[in-house]
């Protein structure tokens, strides 16, 4: 049986938690053979960054160009692209592709750092959005791209179907951001309807790489022929496990999600 091939466009986190690394090993969890395009490296930890130096856009072309003509890639997902430029390299590279794109609109880190520049969000809107086929914005991501702030559970779900209806495309809302109720809820709002996936709320100092986890799942799943319902089902329990299994070692402040061996740590 040929193993299938997905493919995530993310920066570099050395604290590994987040960012392609984390995409990695989501697929690799997840049945798929993982490749990445790197667009910057990023010096951070949960706590702190430190540095962002974002590589040239013509490097990221060269990646993603050769791993398109010698891999099957089954489907792809795009991180943190940080600069106007980086985001033109993609959408030049993708706009005639047939590979489904999940878009992960990352614009500030967990410490509240930006991850992606002011002047980038017009390519963002104008010109990645309209080639995804899901996209994975949190509230505060969703806020911005509608230009309205989504602050309850009835603007997440109005949210949801603007988002859905503005871009054309499926919409996966995140709504952890919402920090009144003991229970998160996230909405995937897609061609035949709404449907909705809540977890308990966990308790964590950090919740680094949550967002990149759980669109590199639901990027393993449409790799796997899964439809877009069954993929965000996957995404959506696999990240809840993730985040349960949360570790933290003595004297150190730092905290990380688990992703791999999801059935071997308790
Ligand atoms: O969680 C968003 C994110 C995406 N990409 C990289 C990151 C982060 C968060 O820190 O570091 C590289």
């Amino acid at each position: 049986m040929s193993v299938p091939i997905a493919l995530t466009i993310a920066g570099s986190d050395s604290s590994a938690g987040a960012g392609l690394q984390a995409d990695l090993k989501t697929f690799a969890a997840n049945g798929t053979y993982g490749l990445n395009v790197v667009t910057c490296i990023v010096a951070e930890t949960p706590e702190v960054v430190s540095e962002i130096y974002p590589l040239p856009p013509v490097i990221l072309q060269r990646q993603l160009t050769l791993l398109l003509d010698s891999y099957p890639v089954g489907a792809l997902k795009t991180g943190m692209l940080y600069s106007k430029a980086h985001i033109v390299a993609v959408c030049e590279l993708l706009e005639d592709s047939e590979i489904p794109i999940v878009v992960d609109p990352v614009m500030v880190a967990s410490t509240g750092d930006p991850l992606l520049e002011e002047s980038a969000l017009d390519a963002l809107t104008n010109r990645l959005l309209s080639i995804a086929t899901v996209i994975t914005p949190n509230l505060p991501e969703a806020g911005i791209l509608l230009g309205c702030p989504v602050l309850s559970l009835a603007e997440q779900e109005k949210a949801a179907h603007g988002l859905a209806e503005k871009f054309s495309c499926a919409c996966y809302l995140k709504g952890g951001h919402l920090k009144d109720s003991s229970e998160h809820r996230d909405l995937l709002v897609h061609e035949t309807g709404m449907e909705i996936f809540t977890a308990p709320h966990i308790d964590l100092p950090s919740t680094h790489g949550t967002g990149c986890t759980l669109s590199a799942a639901l990027t393993a799943g449409l790799a796997k022929g899964q439809s877009l319902s069954e993929s965000a089902a996957l995404a959506h329990a696999f990240t809840h496990r993730a985040l349960a299994r949360s570790h933290s070692w003595k004297n150190k402040n730092s905290e990380e999600i688990w992703h791999l061996d999801q059935n071997q740590r308790s």
